[in-house]
C-alpha cells in the first residue's frame, strides 16, 4: 500500500500526474479507488465547487474560460471537470474543447478532466462526486463543474456543486420553456450570456417571470399584501433566509459581467454557510451523497459475495422456476444473515 501512500501525498501536493492517476482509478472503478477515497477524505479546506450548465451554444465553455482567467487573476488554484454523458469514454465534443483549453491553461496550473458515464448505477454523478473528493483533498480553491447539456444526468450532477450557474442566451425562449422545470430547480445564479445581442432584456424578463411563478404555489403565505400581478411585474424580493437566483447579463468572450457573476457566487456561498436554509441544503446534499455511496457499496458487496447465488437465481427466473420478487427477497435475507438462499 506504499504505492497508495505515494498517490495520497501526490494528490495532497497538487501533483497533476497523481491527480490524473486517481481520476483514472475512479473511472475504471478500480477497487483501490475506494481505499484511496477513504484515505483522502477531508472535511476541511474544501474547494468551492461551481456547477455550470445551460442551453446548447449559450456560451458555457466561453464563460468557463473567462471564469478561469478571472480566478487565476485572483491567484486562485482552479480545476475544471467537464461532464459529458453523451460522449463515449474516449471523448466527445466537450473533450475536444477541453483539449484545446488544456493546452492554453496547463502552464497556469489548471487541472482539467473530462468525465463520461461508465454505465453503472448513478455512474456519472457518482464518479464525478468521487473525483470532486480527490480535488477537495488537493490544493484547489475553485472547481468548475461544466456539463454539456440539461438532461437528467447533468442536472443531477449539478447537485454536487455548491453553487450552480445556469447559462442562457437571447432568443432561446422556447428552450427555456422546454427545460424550465429542471433548470429552475437547480439554478442558484442565472447568466443571460450574449447580452451584446438583441433580446437579452426579454430573456431576463422571461426568467424573472418564471422565478416569480415558481414561488407562488409555496410562497402564497409569504406574499401577503402582494397580488399575483405585482409579483409578475417586479423581480421578487428575497425573504430572510431565502435565496433568490440573481439574473445577470454577460458577454463571455469580452469578460463582461463576469466579476458580477463571481460576486453572486460569493453571496450564494455565504447564504449556504451562514443561514439555516443554506445549512439545510448542504446537509441534504451530504445525506444524498452518503446514500449513493452506501447503495453502491452494498451493490458491489452483494455482487462480489453472492455472484454464484445471483446466477443461480437468475437461471431459476429465466427457466420459470422462481419469480424475481421472491428471489430478491431470499437474497436480501441471506445477505442480512437471516437464512441461506
Ligand atoms: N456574440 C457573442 N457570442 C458569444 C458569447 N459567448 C460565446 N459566444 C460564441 O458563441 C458560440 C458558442 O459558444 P460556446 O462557449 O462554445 O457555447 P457552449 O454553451 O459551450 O456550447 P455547447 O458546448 O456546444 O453547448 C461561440 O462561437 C462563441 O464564440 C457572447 O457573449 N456574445
Ligand atoms: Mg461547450
Amino acid at each position: 500500500m506504499s504505492d497508495l501512500s505515494t498517490l495520497v501525498q501526490g494528490i495532497q501536493a497538487g501533483n497533476m500526474r497523481a491527480l490524473a492517476r486517481a481520476c483514472r482509478l475512479i473511472d475504471e472503478r478500480d477497487p483501490c479507488a475506494f481505499e484511496l477515497l477513504k484515505r483522502i477524505f477531508t472535511h476541511e479546506e474544501r474547494a468551492y465547487v461551481i456547477g455550470v450548465t445551460g442551453t446548447p451554444g449559450a456560451g458555457k465553455s466561453t464563460l468557463v474560460d473567462g471564469l478561469i482567467l478571472l480566478y487565476l487573476g485572483q491567484g486562485k488554484r482552479v480545476a475544471v471537470l467537464a461532464v459529458d454523458p453523451t460522449s463515449p469514454y474516449s471523448g466527445g465534443a466537450i473533450l475536444g474543447d477541453r483539449i484545446r483549453m488544456q493546452q492554453h491553461f496547463t502552464d497556469e496550473g489548471v487541472f482539467i478532466r473530462s468525465i463520461a458515464t461508465r454505465g453503472h448505477l448513478g455512474g456519472l454523478s457518482r464518479s464525478t462526486g468521487d473525483v470532486l473528493h480527490v480535488l477537495h483533498a488537493s490544493t484547489f480553491d475553485i472547481v468548475i463543474l461544466e456539463t454539456v447539456g440539461v438532461g437528467q444526468d447533468e442536472l443531477e450532477v449539478t447537485q454536487l456543486a455548491d453553487t450552480t450557474l445556469v447559462v442562457m442566451a437571447p432568443g432561446q425562449g422556447d428552450d427555456i420553456q422546454a427545460i424550465k422545470a429542471g433548470i429552475l430547480e437547480v439554478a442558484d445564479v442565472f447568466a443571460v450570456n450574449k447580452s451584446d445581442r438583441v433580446g437579452a432584456d426579454a430573456t431576463v424578463q422571461d426568467l424573472q417571470q418564471m422565478l416569480a411563478l415558481r414561488r407562488m404555489p409555496t410562497g402564497v403565505g409569504k406574499m401577503q399584501g402582494h397580488t399575483a400581478v405585482s409579483t409578475l411585474r417586479a423581480a421578487p424580493e428575497a425573504e430572510v433566509g431565502e435565496w433568490l437566483p440573481p439574473i445577470l447579463k454577460t458577454v463571455a468572450h469580452r469578460q463582461e459581467g463576469l466579476a458580477d457573476l463571481v460576486d453572486a457566487f460569493s453571496k450564494h456561498r455565504e447564504f449556504l454557510t451562514t443561514t439555516e436554509a443554506g445549512k439545510a441544503i448542504q446537509a441534504q446534499r451530504q445525506v444524498a451523497e452518503f446514500r449513493a455511496i452506501l447503495y453502491q457499496a452494498l451493490i458491489d458487496a452483494v455482487d462480489a459475495r453472492f455472484a454464484e447465488q445471483l446466477s443461480e437465481k437468475l437461471r431459476d427466473i429465466v427457466d420459470g422456476r422462481a419469480d424475481p420478487y421472491s428471489s430478491a427477497e431470499l437474497l436480501v435475507r441471506s445477505a442480512m444473515g437471516e437464512s441461506e438462499p
